[in-house]
């Protein structure tokens, strides 16, 4: 068993170092974070373990105010005729008074990053170098301690990345990594873990373990992001309702079957949220560019899904209720009912037996609502378009998530895969239905083709 790499994170105060942690430990509760300076008062740790064993140990310190008032006072310990260099000179300072009084605070980052293999630089890289900046540096490098740079908030445009590179050039740090907390690069852990083994190459092992787990445990959350999708699409496609032929009885079938599908898809932004080990609120706020109020309230408003470009088919253009497409099995041959006979045509003796219940309830003046595929298609695209933004998102971020319009067109457009074809002939795999069976090994194949078409 190896120890634990014990890395501190430093810096000036303000600049995300608890953020970093929230990101790297992907844990939203971390610490606190606050646009106030000072947020951190006291050295707080985390640790990474892979298969139980602890790699790394992250270390999150208060922020550095105070720099160019402690590099005086350092560079006032040497004795008459003594020259020490910066670790004995650190040790000093720590042994004295000052480090209990003026200085209590850099105190505690300068003995956290002693007692670590390396030092992890916070830079807000929006911010000009000034000399405080540099002076913090100097004191830092004393601890002689390796110190990788890690340039923050630069997800935006305007940031003085360069000016940043020059500077920590000439103060002989040449390797950095760029990682803004809030939309860190996809590679950005990989990359920040291999700056830090090229410091520190007896860790490499371990590093490379870290990556790797790391790697492997976001291909298995995107595979489950997706399969959670292709369950809502399935449910949904699957979905259907008898009702009587009569406008009342019919209304109400049609409003209820909205609630329902609304529902299913707060539970699917809800279970991928909980995947992604973020807040129940980080998705669901008023402001969401494709839904208002709650996600879902438009989900059926033909407005949105004209402005998504989404096709809109039989269903809502037969007026009869915006989004729940009404197979006619009663009243005449439509696009749903023709695409019901074509699966009572391709289906088996079960799918037969099923229509064959509803063609009774034709007799008996019933109709089936369905929900229509320009509601699948917008379903489709939200809750893609939500995973790529969980996937993206770091877990410092504070503002709920915001969706652009979906640019790909495959949803939109081509023919909706046939699993969602096939679902719409098996209302027993839907769990919106009564009389579900849905540990059916058929259901469970459709939903693994599905979850590969989200790829
Ligand atoms: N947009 C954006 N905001 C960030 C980023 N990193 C941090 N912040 C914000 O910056 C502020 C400071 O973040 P903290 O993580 O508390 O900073 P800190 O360095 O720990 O601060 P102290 O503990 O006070 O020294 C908070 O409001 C964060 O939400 C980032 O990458 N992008
Ligand atoms: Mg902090």
């Amino acid at each position: 068993m190896t120890e634990p790499l014990k890395l501190a994170v430093v810096g000036h105060t303000n600049v995300g170092k608890t953020s970093l942690l929230r990101t790297l430990t992907r844990d939203i509760g971390f610490g606190e974070v606050s646009h106030r300076p000072s947020t951190t008062r006291h050295v707080e740790g985390a640790r990474l373990s892979v298969d139980g064993e602890a790699l790394l140990e992250l270390y999150d310190t208060p922020g550095l105010e105070d720099a160019i008032a402690l590099l005086e006072h350092l560079e006032r310990l040497d004795r008459p005729g003594e020259r020490l260099d910066g670790p004995a000179r650190i040790a000093r300072f720590l042994d004295g008074a000052e480090a209990r009084q003026r200085f209590e605070q850099e105190a505690k980052v300068l003995r956290q990053l002693l007692g670590s293999a390396a030092g992890l630089y916070v830079i807000d890289a929006r911010e000009p170098v000034l000399a405080k900046y540099r002076d913090e540096l100097e004191v830092l490098a004393a601890c002689g301690r390796p110190l990788l740079p890690v340039l923050n908030f630069v997800a935006r445009a305007g940031t003085r990345e360069n000016a940043w590179r020059a500077a920590l050039g000439r103060l002989g740090l040449h390797a950095m990594v760029r990682f803004d907390t809030v939309a860190p690069p996809q590679d950005g852990e990989r990359r920040l873990y291999e700056s830090l083994a090229l410091l520190l190459e007896p860790a490499r092992p371990q590093l490379e373990r870290l990556i790797q787990s790391h790697e492997a445990q976001a291909a298995t959350r995107l595979e489950g992001g997706r399969r959670l999708i292709a369950e809502l699409l399935l449910d949904v496609a699957a979905c259907r309702r008898s009702v009587e032929a009569r406008a009342e009885p019919e209304q109400e079938a049609v409003r209820e079957l909205h609630e329902a599908v609304r529902q299913r898809e707060q539970r699917c932004v809800e279970a991928l949220l909980r995947l992604y080990a973020f807040r129940p609120e980080d998705a669901a706020a008023a402001d969401l560019p494709l839904a208002g109020g709650r996600w879902g309230d438009d989900l059926f408003n033909p407005e949105t899904l004209k402005q998504l470009g989404v096709k809109i088919g039989g269903g809502l253009a037969a007026g009869a209720a915006a989004g729940a497409g009404v197979d006619l099995l009663v009243g005449g041959l439509t696009l749903g009912a023709a695409a019901l006979l074509g699966a009572l045509a391709g289906g088996g003796a079960q799918t037969a037996r099923h229509y064959g219940n509803r063609i009774l309830g034709k007799l008996r003046g019933e109709r089936e609502l369905s929900v229509d595929d320009a509601v699948l298609r917008l379903l489709a695209l939200r809750q893609r378009q939500l995973l790529a933004a969980l996937a993206a998102r770091g877990h410092a971020a504070q503002q709920a998530i915001r969706l652009d319009t979906p640019q790909e067109r495959s949803w939109r457009e081509d023919r909706l895969p046939e699993p969602l074809h096939k679902a719409r002939a098996h209302p027993e795999w839907s769990s919106l239905n009564p009389g579900r069976r849905r540990e059916q090994p058929e259901r469970q194949e459709q939903i693994r083709a599905l979850a590969a078409e989200l790829g």
